[in-house]
């Protein structure tokens, strides 16, 4: 479990990750002091798998800020299990993953479908990232995968065969387009932090695009509030407004910030187009428009409707720009019904049910009422959580694998289902995504299931026939 936020002083005891045991009961000890590093960063998501098939679970920590020097140098950690206690492994294993950047959200999916678990990580004023995992060693393809060029405000990820051809695709939550934001290859959003006063105090100034010249984004007002000298200057609101960046700040001092760049707010599909020379090719789709109304954050591809096609539920809103921007709270949730080819149709939400108007943060699958329907369960700030039944005609199977001394975990294990008409369906069991949430290791199957191959966490294959749910859940066990 990782803490973070804006109210707290760097490297304060609040924000130390910890880790809690279960007994077996569903009683929890806390065990962080024997078996954790003590990291204090301001974390966003921790995802859990036993990337280097070494039998233990290993855990990629997402670092999201630094209080008091954001948008600059969040460290992310990757912990390997060692015998039960877990050490800093990030320089040894994934060169360049602890120093990249403002991680939102994180998943373990085999994205070239190799048996091992490859890591994707999503950013703030980032890209998606894809680090391959070559026999326990990750390495950062982004650029290779197609992947490097879209800068976004990412907040969130969630994977899976949504185009039915058994490999792993994904989808992001982005900012969207209904915003005072707009940012594109030729106009994109910038970020630039430095000492621009020569004083030894870091600042923050955002810049866009107008006509091929670098303007200031935000008003004189606030800028002058950070720096005084600004106002004089530059005395007017319009005089600050029309003036090009490098009118208004030394050039010298431009040139040594840190330059951050957003180049695209669309939420969208990443589509695997099957490897080359080893490395997975993504496609870019845009979601619908309507889905572009609001930033996305916690999102979920599972199946709802029971046609074994991955359906898209994405919650929106945020409420928590500059005084200046105001609410972006647009959107009341969305779910989209996918074809199974890669197009997802909105649902509206009169149909769904699925109204949410506040600022929805988090979002989970699970089955919360065992009837073997997927279900959803929502955080909201400053309001109640939500959960949503559901009450479709679909009918499902509901499968989970069974850990054992050899695989305590199955986080990221395929299932390769063989259905009744010879039709192949691939699943994952989920190892990170959405936002600040994770969901259950649940899979949810509609129809008949002639018998499902498992790929387990050390590689090894499994094939189950006459499967037999026991209290509405089949459970599928790795023979020893
Ligand atoms: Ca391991
Ligand atoms: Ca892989
Ligand atoms: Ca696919
Ligand atoms: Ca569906």
């Amino acid at each position: 479990m990782v803490s973070g936020g804006v109210e707290f002083e760097p490297g304060v005891i609040a924000l130390r990750d910890r880790l809690y045991l279960n007994d077996g009961f569903g009683s929890f000890e806390n065990a962080s002091l024997e078996m954790l590093p003590d990291l204090r960063n301001s974390g966003s998501q921790a995802a859990a798998a036993d990337f280097d098939r070494d039998g233990d679970v290993d855990v990629f920590v997402g670092s999201r800020l630094v209080v008091g020097s954001y948008p600059a140098g969040p460290q992310s950690t990757l912990l390997l299990n060692e015998g039960g206690k877990f050490i800093d492994g990030t320089e040894k294993i994934a060169a360049g993953l602890q120093d990249s950047g403002m991680v939102t959200a994180a998943a373990w999916s085999d994205a070239n479908d190799d048996g091992w678990l490859d890591l994707l990580v999503t950013y703030d004023w980032g890209p998606v990232r894809l680090f391959l995992n070559e026999n326990g060693q990750l390495r950062d393809v982004s650029d290779a995968a197609g992947l490097a060029e879209r800068l976004g405000w990412h907040n969130s990820l969630a994977t899976g065969d949504i185009d039915h051809d058994g490999d792993m695709d994904f989808v992001v939550g982005n900012f969207g387009l209904n915003t005072k934001y707009y940012a594109s290859t030729e106009k994109p959003e910038l970020l630039f932090y430095g000492d621009f006063e020569n004083n030894g105090q870091m600042q923050i100034v955002e810049a866009k695009y107008e006509n091929g010249v670098c303007l200031p984004r935000r008003g004189l007002g606030c800028t002058s509030n950070a720096m005084p000298s600004i106002r004089e200057k530059l005395p007017t609101y319009h005089e600050f407004a029309i003036s090009p960046l490098m009118d208004i700040y030394t050039p010298d001092g431009l040139d040594a910030a840190q330059r951050f760049e957003a180049n695209s707010l669309y939420s969208g599909v990443w589509i695997n187009q099957g490897n080359k020379d080893g490395v997975p090719q993504f496609e870019f789709h845009k979601l619908p428009r309507v889905v572009q109304a609001s930033p996305v954050f916690g999102v979920a591809l599972v199946d709802v409707d029971g046609d074994n096609h991955l359906d898209l539920y994405m919650v929106q809103n945020f409420h928590g720009p500059q005084r200046e921007t105001g609410n972006m709270d647009g959107g009341v949730s969305m779910l989209l019904r996918g074809d199974g080819t890669g197009n997802f149709m909105p649902v509206w939400p009169d149909a769904s049910g699925l109204v949410i108007d506040g600022d929805a943060m988090g979002l989970t699958v699970t089955d919360i009422d065992g009837d073997r329907r997927p279900d959803f369960a929502v955080t909201l700030n400053n309001e109640k959580p939500a959960v949503f039944r559901n009450e479709m005609n679909g009918s499902f199977t509901r499968f989970r694998l069974s850990p054992n001394e050899g695989n305590p975990s199955t986080a990221g294990c395929q299932l390769t289902f063989t259905m009744s008409d010879a039709s192949k369906l691939v699943r994952e069991i989920p190892a990170g995504g959405s936002y600040l949430s994770q969901s259950s290791h649940d899979v949810f199957v509609a129809g008949d299931v002639d018998s499902v191959t498992v790929r387990w966490p050390d590689g090894s294959e499994s094939t189950h026939e006459s499967l037999q749910p026991v209290d509405s859940v089949v459970i599928l066990s790795q023979e020893m």
